[in-house]
């Protein structure tokens, strides 16, 4: 690593003491950024990565809100607006415990660069609360959103910070946040993506992050004249991500035969169907269950409870391919060895970050193709982009058109990766490649603008 590079990180980390998940994606994208800086020495002199590495402005606000029994509750809420060299601030909230101002820095960090990597005019943000929605009510969450709102409302608007979905927020609580946004602004515009396609919303941003997915797995493997056809796949978490992964991988001929909660994941050896994903939608978005009561459905499918601590037995399962799509971090080296070990050729990230370092570490030694989260999911940005485009000329494209730009983006994504990882002499290394070529968009607008 450059000395310049390693001076960036230790400050950040006296800077930022006990982020672990924000200091972790940086070392990551530093990493390959160490490998061309030398080429920008003008980059150095004004400082742009240490510009970058500090979120343009981060807003932190209380969020009470009063559950079905009266009792009051007070949650916190953060919007991180990363960077808007490139766009209006751009990203999704997150409604889950686990949420703290680290997550929401990481994700906004690493959203910088996945806007930047789409071509679109897309600035980098993310936002949340450690609300937690497991168990709640229709009538608690919008309580809840309404409140978040009340704060938000403030620092959004079409041009200047558009908010989506991310872990715990749907369709069903982006229509309360934007239901709330309205009447405060007493305005109707595109401030919020994933509405209604009645209101606003675009064709497709639903399936968005998932169909794009599997259009990137698609484009990695037709270089070496490969398909997807007959391919077994794992695929984690059972949300918006997953499902729709799961269900493009079988519309291309491919058998995911997995999904997860938190609770533990079901195994369908002969693959999931079009028919059992619709009943797991049902279960998952109407009834909000558990992916266990599958099993109790269907008998075909084994379900395994999720251990407390060491090996999780979901990379034990034989598998051409694998795409986690839950959560960050849930993939460590010891999965990755097991992946390796049970024949898996490749890795394809549908949330952020679900691979550790060293995950990623092993998955390089073994020469697996893998795709960074970054890269592999942007297409749900991209179509939030599209929807704002929509938005702002006060039309709906049809379905065809938004799937027809998104499968154009995706692959663009793709061969930005690969041709950045030639130019820096990592042949097929897409993380290396994502992290450069996402950088190098952000930096130069930065220095036009006069290094800000
Ligand atoms: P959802 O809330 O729809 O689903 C999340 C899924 O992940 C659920 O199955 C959930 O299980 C599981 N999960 C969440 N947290 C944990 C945890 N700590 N441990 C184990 N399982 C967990 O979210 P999305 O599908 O929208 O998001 C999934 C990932 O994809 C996230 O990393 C997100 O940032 C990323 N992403 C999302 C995009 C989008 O458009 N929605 C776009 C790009 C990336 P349980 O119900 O038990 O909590
Ligand atoms: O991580 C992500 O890219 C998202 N949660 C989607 C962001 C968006 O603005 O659509």
């Amino acid at each position: 690593m450059s000395g310049y590079i390693k001076d960036v990180l230790e400050s950040l980390e006296e800077r930022n003491p006990g982020e672990k998940e924000f200091l972790a994606a940086a070392k990551e994208a530093l990493d390959s950024i160490g490998l061309i800086i030398d080429d920008h020495p003008d980059h150095r002199k004004s400082a742009i990565l240490e510009r970058l590495v500090e979120p343009e402005r981060i807003i932190t606000f209380r969020a009470p809100w009063v559950d079905d029994d009266g009792k009051p509750h007070v949650n916190r809420g953060w919007r991180v607006q990363f960077s808007s060299a490139l766009g209006p601030y751009k990203g999704g909230l997150r409604f889950h415990p686990s949420v703290t101002q680290s997550v929401l820095k990481f994700l906004g960090f690493e959203q910088t660069f996945k806007n930047s990597l789409t071509g679109l005019s897309l600035g980098g943000a993310k936002g949340g609360a450690d609300f937690d929605p497991k168990g709640r009510s229709d009538d608690e969450i919008r309580r809840f959103c309404e409140s978040f709102m009340d704060e938000l409302h403030r620092h959004i608007g079409p041009d200047r910070d558009i908010p989506a979905g991310d872990i715990g927020v749907g369709s069903r609580e982006i229509g309360y946040l934007f239901g709330r946004y309205r009447r405060l602004r007493n305005e109707f515009t595109g401030t919020l993506t994933g509405k209604g396609l009645a209101w606003g919303g675009s064709p497709l941003r639903t399936e968005a992050t998932g169909y794009g997915v599997v259009y990137f797995a698609a484009a990695m493997l037709s270089d070496s004249g490969k398909s997807l056809e007959g391919m077994r796949c794992i695929v984690s978490g059972s949300g918006n991500v997953a499902v729709y992964t799961a269900e493009k991988l079988i519309d291309m001929g491919a058998r995911p035969i997995t999904l997860s909660d938190s609770g533990g994941f079901i195994f369908e050896p002969d693959g999931l169907t079009r028919e059992k994903l619709d009943w797991i939608k049902e279960l998952k978005f109407e009834r909000r269950g558990r992916i266990s009561e599958y099993a109790d459905e269907f008998s075909s499918a084994k379900y395994t409870k999720a251990p407390k601590e060491g090996a999780n037995p979901l990379w034990q399962v034989e598998a051409d391919g694998v795409f986690p799509c839950a959560t960050q971090n849930e993939l460590d080296e010891r999965g990755a060895r097991d992946l390796v070990k049970a024949g898996v050729k490749l890795v394809v990230e549908g949330a952020n970050m679900p691979a550790t370092h060293e995950a990623v570490e092993v998955f390089r030694e073994k020469k697996i193709a893998f795709a960074p989260g970054k890269a592999s999911n942007a297409g749900g940005v991209a179509v939030s982009g599209l929807e704002m485009s929509q938005n702002s000329m006060r039309l709906t494209w049809t379905e065809e058109e938004v799937e027809g730009r998104l499968r154009a983006i995706i692959e663009r994504v793709h061969k930005s990766c690969l041709d950045m990882a030639d130019v820096c002499g990592q042949c097929n290394d897409y993380a290396h490649g994502a992290n450069i070529a996402g950088y190098l968009r952000v930096a130069a607008a930065m220095k036009a603008q006069g290094a800000w």
